[in-house]
């Protein structure tokens, strides 16, 4: 017997329905825990876990299995629902993959979309540990997410993308950083497919064009999250210097030892978003 093959609208309705069947409370803001978050589930008050193997369609991590779920939780008075592990483009998903969550964000009745990740500092005042708050991107990646016949139910052929990360949430971040007496950068991050990183050339080239950060994520995402009309705010944590000035090699260790400077500065802001969220 041929099974029916579901369309990508119905295979997001399907992962949609079983995440609905085993909540109950309405969510507003979804969260993806990348880098420099994952401290935040710490004051996270957890609901439900919900692993990704067990949501049908749902692409399937390829890192250790407690980095594959979806976290319901009460943080700030409010419902969220965090994504403990993200797919990047340079693990091999495809662009439907990598955006898959987010689309089930939205018909879940999700309308706000908190976003971190590691980038790189292209900026020669910022430094290692720093938090940059994302005014605005460049995207560089070799595909698009939104490529193909255009879903209808989600948003327009050609979305607008002058304001893709909502300047009201900003507005709060850069004020709950003055206010807690942390240093809060704002800046343009420029999305790479990776997974190596750039070379000189490529770093100056970044620079040139006016990215103040490089990294390999959060792009596909908020192109697909502001297609569907969704507020974005994301902050990437500043995991090494890579102003042409500033070039010298990179190892994991360092770069996971900059992550968890940048990590208490993040959650703090990431606080004051959330209690800032309507609803
Ligand atoms: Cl794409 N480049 C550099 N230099 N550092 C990074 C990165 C990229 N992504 C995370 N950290």
């Amino acid at each position: 017997l041929k099974e029916p093959t579901l369309t990508y609208h119905e295979k997001i309705a399907s992962a949609v329905q079983y995440i609905r069947n085993s909540i109950s409370s309405p969510v507003h803001t979804g969260i993806i825990l990348g880098t420099g978050l994952g401290k935040l589930l710490n004051d996270i008050e957890i609901i439900k876990e919900i692993s990704y193997s067990d949501i049908p369609f749902f692409p399937i991590s390829t890192v250790e299995s407690h980095y594959g779920k979806l976290i319901l939780g009460e943080v700030d008075g409010k419902t969220v629902l965090a994504m403990q592990g993200r797919f990047h483009y340079y693990e091999g998903y495809s662009m439907k993959e990598v955006t898959f969550p987010i689309r089930v964000m939205k018909m879940l009745g999700i309308h706000h979309l908190i976003v971190s990740n590691a980038a790189g500092g292209l900026n020669p005042d910022f430094q290692i540990g720093d938090v940059m708050i994302i005014e605005d991107h460049i995207d560089l990646f070799p595909e698009n997410p939104l490529r193909g016949s255009n879903l209808e139910e989600f948003g327009v052929r050609f979305p607008d993308m002058s304001e893709p990360y909502d300047t009201q949430l900003i507005k709060t971040a850069i004020k709950a950083g003055r206010g807690k007496n942390i240093p809060i950068n704002t800046g343009v991050y420029a999305g790479v497919q990776g997974p190596n990183l750039e070379t000189k050339a490529e770093y100056r080239y970044l620079r040139t064009i006016g990215a103040d950060a490089v990294g390999m994520s959060t792009i596909p995402e908020v192109i697909v999250a502001a297609h569907c009309g969704m507020k974005v705010f994301a902050v990437s944590a500043i995991t090494d210097l890579c102003s042409p000035a500033n070039i010298k090699k990179i190892s994991i260790q360092e770069v996971l030892a900059a992550a968890a400077i940048a990590e208490p500065k993040m959650t703090a802001i990431i606080h004051e978003v959330i209690k800032r969220i309507e609803g």
